[in-house]
């Protein structure tokens, strides 16, 4: 292989380029309807369904479902800490408790002609870049409009109703909870509070803000009469902190929703909106896709009729790199700190006993939600869940220890273990899953191994890993040949407990390996390094049946027409390394045939069945099947506001959409960049700006007629790494913030 020393140039200059061309054209734009791609969902009727219309907003801890109703508004928000439950290890998935629904902020308008709730010139819409909903609407001759953000910066949600003509604004503001509660009204505040039965406390806080008018405090609502404009903030917490030292007790939530009112109230919407644009738009902004471009009479639909259009089976690019914005828009909605991590639902929930409880499902689902986060350029999006993993040692490390089967001559064993659930106070519910401890350890190597941040490794990666490391030293089984298995196993497909299994292999494979490389980077234990290198060469290795499937089972039992939805003995394939078609070819064309055999029909389509396979024919360089696996998630598993549906709406689907995307276009888990490495024929023209791959690297690349036309690698912390494109392979050399340009042929440009 050769080494190119190429033409560096700062990074600065190219990220500024990508501004000028994508971030400040979204700053400038008005509504309006298909006339650019940037990714916005519209629609011209209100949401009359929370599931498959009402669209969501968020900021990683908080945040809305919004309906964009004329009459009476509805804002259903959510607070991402707010759950029953405690600490019980036992499995008993009733006693876990579940993610709660906060409460509603109703907004009405005095309608003196309430016989007739007609309404014109109705567009409700969602922009993705600058994470704005809006609603504009003529009623009487008056044109109103609402705005809504969850803003980050200010950890609240800011709502504001304004109309072209003064004093139109009549109304009343309602705010209520979900647990019985009793609304306070004081002159111009909302509030309401309460403790959950594990003596969580919580507060809601509305502060409304009129501009001409009168407003005043009715009962538990208060009363806007003759306003110009009013503005609205919102804030939601709960006494939660990630610290069992503490019960999971910290501030007084009350004080907390005053204060963040109180400095909200300091500053005027237009700060606030800036302060929240700003922000917001520099993350989404960092990545740009573009796969071509659709049909004018298909932009000029509003987002349901397109993917009603899609569904059909029409073209539509546009859409399609709008879902993978989506997924990224999404994660930043509801996994940044001081937030906890995505959930089952993000952190969108209207009931109280939501489906599976909104919980922390280990066997694919809270994986999926964070395999967009690294190549799809939002690393801190990861940190929710690393700070989550950390608080939870303790009770899971005592879950394990006093479980039975994973004693050795009565000793416990060491580290900790998972069972299928989890909640944020240490309870767990179902069976035992137990190589999800390593799954786990897969995604801190994985933010290590995309930023280089070895600070991270060696602080909160590192000792994690090794520990798993010591769990599975303690309990895998030595078979009399002397081959290594996880012992009674159990995938989440169907089958019986028992040793071996492929995708209990494939996980504990791989998170030896990434301990090894962990080891070696921090130049530490070198003798226990060596010992779990060891180890991994003795474990059953994958292996291929008579049909020339991949093995789901140490014996060769599977079932060709099997349509089950879990792909578990693929992990090696992607999200784990195993098996790769340059290292592995012959595991990875038996992958290719597992997969194949899953079929397309019955319990194959679920919100992330689709995702996961698109992934996995991405890693097997297959771009049209990945292509079909994007198209059916449209068709099977979509809503109409975009949400996946496993059903019911379910978003590991949408993160999973993100990361398979990325997939197709960027990979880099075999040591090297691979630039386009599963495009599909439908997707022959386009760009994308801002990947990432692993080694500390950031990758923009155009393509025409499905070839390459230009790549840019940049350096954001790595130096030498080898870069394919097709059979081409040269390896380039940069300092951490410079970057080159590369042809089709891998050369300098
Ligand atoms: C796993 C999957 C199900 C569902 C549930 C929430 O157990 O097998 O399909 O997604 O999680």
């Amino acid at each position: 292989m050769k080494s190119t020393v190429l033409k560096a140039f700062p990074t600065e200059r190219l990220s500024a380029g990508i501004l000028v061309a994508f971030g400040l054209s979204v700053l400038g734009a008005t509504v309006s309807a298909g006339e650019s791609n940037d990714p916005v969902l519209w629609y011209s009727q209100p949401a009359e369904s929370w599931e498959k219309q009402a669209q969501p907003l968020g900021n990683g801890r908080l945040g809305c479902m919004v309906f964009g109703e004329v009459q009476r508004e509805r804002i259903q928000f959510n607070e991402d800490s707010l759950w029953t439950g405690d600490d019980n290890p036992s499995g008993v998935y009733e006693q876990m408790g579940a993610y709660q629904a906060f409460g509603d902020l109703f907004v009405s308008m005095d309608m003196p002609d309430d016989s007739s709730p007609a309404f014109e010139d109705y567009r409700r819409e969602l922009r993705l870049a600058d994470g704005i909903f809006r609603v504009e609407f003529r009623k009487n001759g008056i044109r109103h409009n609402r705005t809504v953000f969850a803003s980050w910066p200010d950890q609240i949600i800011v709502i504001r109703w304004a109309a072209d003509k003064s004093g139109a604004i009549s109304g009343k503001v309602e705010l209520k909870g979900t647990h019985k509660e009793t609304t306070v009204a004081e002159t111009t505040t909302l509030s309401f509070g309460g403790a959950l039965p594990n003596g969580m406390k919580y507060q809601a806080r509305l502060e409304v803000i009129a501009k001409g008018g009168v407003i005043a405090a009715e009962g538990s609502t208060i009363r806007l009469k003759g306003c110009d404009e009013v503005v609205m903030l919102l804030a939601a917490a709960t006494d939660y902190v990630m610290d069992p030292a503490r019960k999971y007790h910290g501030d007084d939530p009350a004080a907390k929703v005053r204060g963040q009112i109180a400095a909200a109230s300091a500053k005027t919407f237009d700060e606030l909106k800036a302060r929240h644009v700003a922000d917001h738009s520099a993350m989404f902004g960092r990545v740009a896709l573009d796969v071509g471009v659709s049909a004018a009479e298909v932009r000029a639909l509003p987002t349901d009729q397109r993917l009603a259009a899609y569904a059909k089976g029409g073209a539509d690019p546009e859409l399609e790199a709008m879902l993978f914005q989506y997924g990224r828009y999404l994660l930043m909605g509801s996994s940044r700190r001081p937030g906890l991590p995505a959930n089952l639902q993000g952190l969108w929930n209207e009931s109280n006993t939501p489906p599976w409880s909104s919980d922390y499902h280990v066997n694919i689902n809270v994986q999926m939600n964070y395999w967009p986060a690294e190549v799809a350029n939002l690393g801190e999006c990861h940190l929710p869940l690393f700070d989550l993993i950390t608080s939870q040692l303790e009770p899971w490390r005592k879950a394990a220890q006093a479980e039975k089967q994973f004693q050795i001559d009565g000793k416990p064993v060491r580290g900790w273990a998972l069972r299928t659930s989890h909640n944020i106070t240490g309870g767990l519910g179902w069976e035992w899953d137990k190589t999800a401890n390593a799954w786990y350890c897969l995604h801190l190597w994985e933010h290590y191994a995309f930023t280089r941040d070895k600070e991270f490794l060696k602080t909160v990666a590192y000792p994690i890993l090794k520990e798993i490391c010591q769990f599975w030293e303690d309990h895998l089984k030595s078979l009399p040949d002397g081959r290594l298995v996880v012992p009674n196993g159990w995938s989440p497909e169907h089958g019986p407990h028992e040793d071996g299994v492929s995708y209990n292999q494939q996980i504990v494979f791989d998170l030896f390996s990434n301990y090894v490389e962990a080891a070696d980077v921090l130049g530490i234990d070198r003798e226990y390094r060596d010992s779990i290198a060891g180890m991994r060469d003795k474990l059953v290795a994958p292996q291929i049946g008579k049909w020339g499937q991949l093995q789901e089972w140490m014996t060769d039992r599977d079932e060709p027409k099997d349509e089950h939805r879990h792909t578990s003995h693929l992990y090696g394939v992607y999200p784990g390394r195993q098996i790769s078609v340059t290292r592995t070819p012959d595991l990875a064309k038996a992958a290719a045939v597992s997969l194949a055999a899953r079929g397309t029909a019955g319990d194959s389509r679920r919100s992330w069945t689709w995702p996961w396979r698109c992934a996995l024919w991405a890693r097997l360089q297959n771009g049209e099947k990945a292509y079909e696996m994007v198209r059916s998630l449209f068709t099977y598993n979509m809503l109409p506001n975009l949400y996946a549906s496993h059903p019911p709406f379910q978003l590991d689907g949408n993160f999973g959409y993100t990361a398979g995307v990325a997939e197709m276009l960027l990979q880099s888990h075999a040591g090297e960049i691979h630039l386009l490495p599963a495009l599909p024929s439908a997707w022959k023209n386009g760009s994308v700006t801002g990947l990432c791959a692993r080694g500390g690297f950031g990758v923009d690349m155009d393509w025409k007629d499905g070839r390459l036309v230009k790549a840019v690698i940049r350096s954001t912390a790595g130096t030498k790494c080898p870069v394919r494109y097709g059979n081409a392979v040269e390896t380039i050399s940069l300092q951490p913030g410079q970057s080159c340009m590369l042809n089709e042929q891998l050369k300098p440009l």
